[in-house]
């Protein structure tokens, strides 16, 4: 069993610095080392490098920022995790921040266009380049792999691969209201805090892979934005929300889609070691790593 790291250094999706450094953060703590410790092959030639495009040379389009900048970036990382993939490895992308799932998730239904994606969020980064009031792209990409919203030409090489039957959602509270009508109008399954409350984590988990995955047969794209832990438990992060999942919630998750052994692809994204105090940074780089262990299967007993 192999694990393909692809670490994207990668802030243009938002506008707070540091993003781009928690891929290298996490491998300097030691990530590759941990995962070969569980038994897996693991493959890391370094962090992906990214051509630059400066912001003089890439203006808004509507308002959307950096948008070329993020299409090439976010085409290069779908080519990059489709052939891992294709080779059957487990593709683990460091963020960098969640646009970069418009490429990990293309890679993956490059070569299963059946797999289900499993988005573990406070945030549903649905909107569509009408909706968004931010111009953050990260806030985005759900949008553009569904192919909802007016098309952006720049963003032409994405192709409107996933379905939305084949999406859930874990772990929302800040979802923007031209979102809630995107998730509505599209009959998008999503478990936010309140599900999480009523139900406990281990219900939720069953219930979402029964709405995507009801004979558990199909490969699952896993794409975690450290945001879904409460703040307490990951405070270094560019958009931090209150009533997050506990440390445990968010490690149940992770371990629940390991043992299903349909695992192809994971994401861990919006890691920022720029923001908050030294002994948050070093607990939500250390929470990074654990989550991903987790995901590789890493066990309590
Ligand atoms: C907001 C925030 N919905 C936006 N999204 C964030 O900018 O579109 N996503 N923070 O991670
Ligand atoms: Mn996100
Ligand atoms: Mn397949
Ligand atoms: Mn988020």
């Amino acid at each position: 069993k192999t694990a393909a790291i692809v670490g994207c250094p990668f802030s243009g999706g938002q506008p707070k610095p540091g993003v781009d450094k928690g891929p290298i953060h996490l491998v300097e703590a030691g990530l590759i080392s941990q995962l070969e410790s569980l038994g897996w092959n693991v493959k890391f030639e370094g962090h992906h490098q990214f051509e630059d495009i400066k912001t003089n040379d890439d203006p808004p389009i509507g308002i959307l920022k950096n948008p070329r900048l993020v299409s090439r970036v976010t085409e290069s990382v779908a080519r990059v995790v489709g052939e891992h993939v294709k080779k059957g490895e487990l593709a683990v992308t460091l963020g960098g921040d969640h646009s970069l799932a418009m490429g990990t998730i293309s890679g993956t239904l490059s070569t299963h266009p059946e797999a289900c994606v499993v988005w573990v969020d406070a945030h549903a980064d649905i909107n569509t380049i009408e909706s968004t009031e931010s111009g953050n792209i990260h806030g985005m990409p759900v949008s553009f792999l569904l192919g909802l919203g007016n098309k952006v030409p720049e963003f032409s090489w994405v192709k409107p691969l996933l379905k939305p039957e084949n999406l859930v959602y874990i772990g929302l509270r800040d979802v923007d209201a031209g979102e809630k009508a995107l998730l509505r109008d599209n009959k998008i399954k999503a478990f936010s805090m309140h599900e999480v409350d009523r139900y406990g984590i281990g219900r939720v988990v069953e219930m979402a892979l029964d709405h995507v995955n009801p004979n558990r047969d199909r490969p699952i794209h896993l794409s975690f934005d450290v945001d879904a832990l409460d703040p307490t438990v990951a405070p270094s992060t560019g958009t931090p929300v209150r009533g997050g999942l506990t440390f445990r919630e968010g490690h149940f998750i992770c371990e629940a889609i390991y043992e299903t052994g349909l695992l192809v692809a994971l994401d861990l994204m919006e890691v920022n070691p720029s923001l908050e105090d030294e002994a948050s940074v070093k607990q939500t780089v250390a929470v990074g790593c654990s989550l991903l262990r987790s995901g590789l299967g890493e066990t309590l007993l």
